[in-house]
């Protein structure tokens, strides 16, 4: 149902994100959560609901000239969208954010290029949300802008006369102040970053390294205790590590049952070592494959007793870069296969497709070993989402990279370096070797952290600390 704009002005709080999170279930249906921000949805969903807030993003549209604004009022929270023009989508969100952002932020200065037109739409589209934001927040409103590709909203919500707080949640790494000023443009963006209220990352060396920018590259930008003080205001700076909810993928439903015996079945007998990620190189999935084939040399003994199975959600498939990484990641797999299956024992099973979250949380639970090892990642939910869903009596073991934000709350893991094949073919086989005990102390510990740290917490504390700021 859509409703007049009229009636939806005055929000007093308005959520942006580049996508919309998916339409409730019963419209996109389980098999579609490719794009899955459900832990946003659980976390941001009820302080929507009680403020009579909105959710304002693309709608995934692309046309000429039409980028008026839709609202679903029907929806929960409300939905706010609009469509991209053609150019925008090419230059904005496959160009700026995802060619030049995405790569210097993670840490890939070889893969990030700069073009000044895919800037300039840049600023250009950052201009658009914060017009769609201001038409559907009241005066004094919160808005609560989400990850990179709005780092320039709050500074366009301050020309347009926005008086209430404006909050950023970045959701990716922040880089060092020697990748970031390698930026043509470092000095706009985080001049830009500075208009926000409250600016907050998943992890403290995030920040950090924000502040730092901050102080080296805007001009008269100084430390604070909270944050970084410039053009007369202070900035808030704070670190707020998102969570998921642990209950779906810890009481495994009826469905899953099925999925589960199959899986046993084809497994017969077989440990399993399982990666799912959405396919991105920042993921490091080429470099995990490589380490389970060298684990396979290296400890022969495992020949013939364990399978991997390596799950990829299809992402960002139009930039080049995905596509020749989804190439790089098929030939590896046959490698590996031709090099060291035998007619009986395929090493690695590859599926290239997203998941519900029911048979999602059955694979988790199959796995003996959750091998994540991002070579750089904001947070990796994959990890607490693998934690949640095992048995705490006889759980499996985590390999997650010390390069994933995660890291830094989930201690039980075996930790690992994903650029050093040697050493997590043999993380990865003292995983395999792990005795029950060990298992489960180290287990404790973490689900005792992912089930204390929702959406929920995590976004009053946000919210909280913003409008505390302004
Ligand atoms: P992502 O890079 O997308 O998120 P991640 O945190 O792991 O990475 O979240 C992925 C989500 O997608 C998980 O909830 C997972 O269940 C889901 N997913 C993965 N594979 C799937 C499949 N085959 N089918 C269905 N769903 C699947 C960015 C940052 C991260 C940060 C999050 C949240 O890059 O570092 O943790 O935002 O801030």
């Amino acid at each position: 149902r859509l409703i007049p704009r009229a009636r939806s002005k005055g929000a007093s709080l308005v959520v942006i994100s580049n996508r919309l999170p998916d339409a409730p279930a019963s419209s996109a249906g389980e098999s579609e959560r490719a794009r899955n921000v459900g832990g946003l949805v659980s976390g941001l969903g009820p302080a929507l609901s009680a403020r009579n807030g909105v959710w304002l993003g693309w709608s995934g549209g692309r046309h000429a000239d039409a980028h008026d604004l839709a609202i679903d009022a029907s929806s929960s929270p409300v939905r706010a969208s609009f469509d991209f023009r053609p150019e925008w989508h090419a230059r904005f969100y496959n160009g700026f954010a995802n060619r030049s952002l995405w790569p210097i932020f993670h840490g890939f200065a070889g893969r990030a290029r700069y073009d000044e037109s895919e800037w300039n739409a840049y600023v250009e589209v950052n201009d658009v949300f914060a017009r769609q934001a201001s038409k559907l927040a009241s005066q004094a409103g919160t808005v609560w802008a989400h990850d990179y590709h709005l780092l320039l909203v709050g500074a366009a919500l301050r020309r347009l006369g926005h008086q209430g707080p404006i909050g950023l949640f970045v959701h990716i790494p922040f880089p060092p102040i020697d990748l970031f000023e390698t930026i043509p443009w470092a000095r706009e963006l985080i001049e830009g970053m500075l208009a926000f209220d409250l600016v907050g990352f998943h992890t403290r060396r995030y920040a950090s390294n924000f502040v730092r920018c901050a102080q080296e590259l805007a001009i008269g930008a100084a430390r604070t205790e909270r944050g970084v003080r410039a053009a007369g205001r202070e900035v808030r700076v704070g670190v707020f590590p998102l969570g998921i909810d642990a209950t779906p993928f810890e009481a495994p439903d009826e469905a899953s049952g099925d999925e589960m015996s199959e899986l046993q079945a084809a497994l017969r007998g077989r440990r399993l070592v399982l990666g799912v990620d959405r396919l991105d190189y920042s993921k490091g999935i080429v470099e995990r494959l490589e380490a389970f084939g060298r684990m396979l040399e290296l400890f022969p003994e495992w020949r013939g007793r364990v399978s991997m199975l390596q799950v990829a959600v299809p992402s960002r498939a139009d930039v080049p870069e995905y596509a020749e990484q989804r190439k790089a990641i098929e030939t590896l797999v046959g490698r590996i296969n031709g090099l060291h299956g035998e007619a009986h024992w395929v090493p690695v099973r590859y599926v290239y497709r997203s998941y519900g979250r029911a048979q999602l949380a059955a694979l988790y639970r199959a796995a003996d070993v959750g091998f994540i090892t991002p070579l750089r990642d904001g947070m990796n939910l994959v990890a607490k989402e693998y934690v949640a869903a095992q048995d705490p009596a006889n759980p499996g073991a985590l390999v997650l990279s010390r390069f994933a934000g995660a890291a830094d709350e989930l201690a039980g893991a075996v930790l690992t370096n994903p650029h050093d094949r040697e050493g997590m073919a043999r993380d990865l086989a003292r995983a395999l070797d792990m005795p029950l005990d060990e298992r489960v102390q180290r287990h404790a510990p973490m689900i005792a952290r992912v089930r204390a740290s929702t959406p929920e917490v995590w976004a009053s504390e946000l919210l909280g600390a913003l409008e505390a700021a302004r």
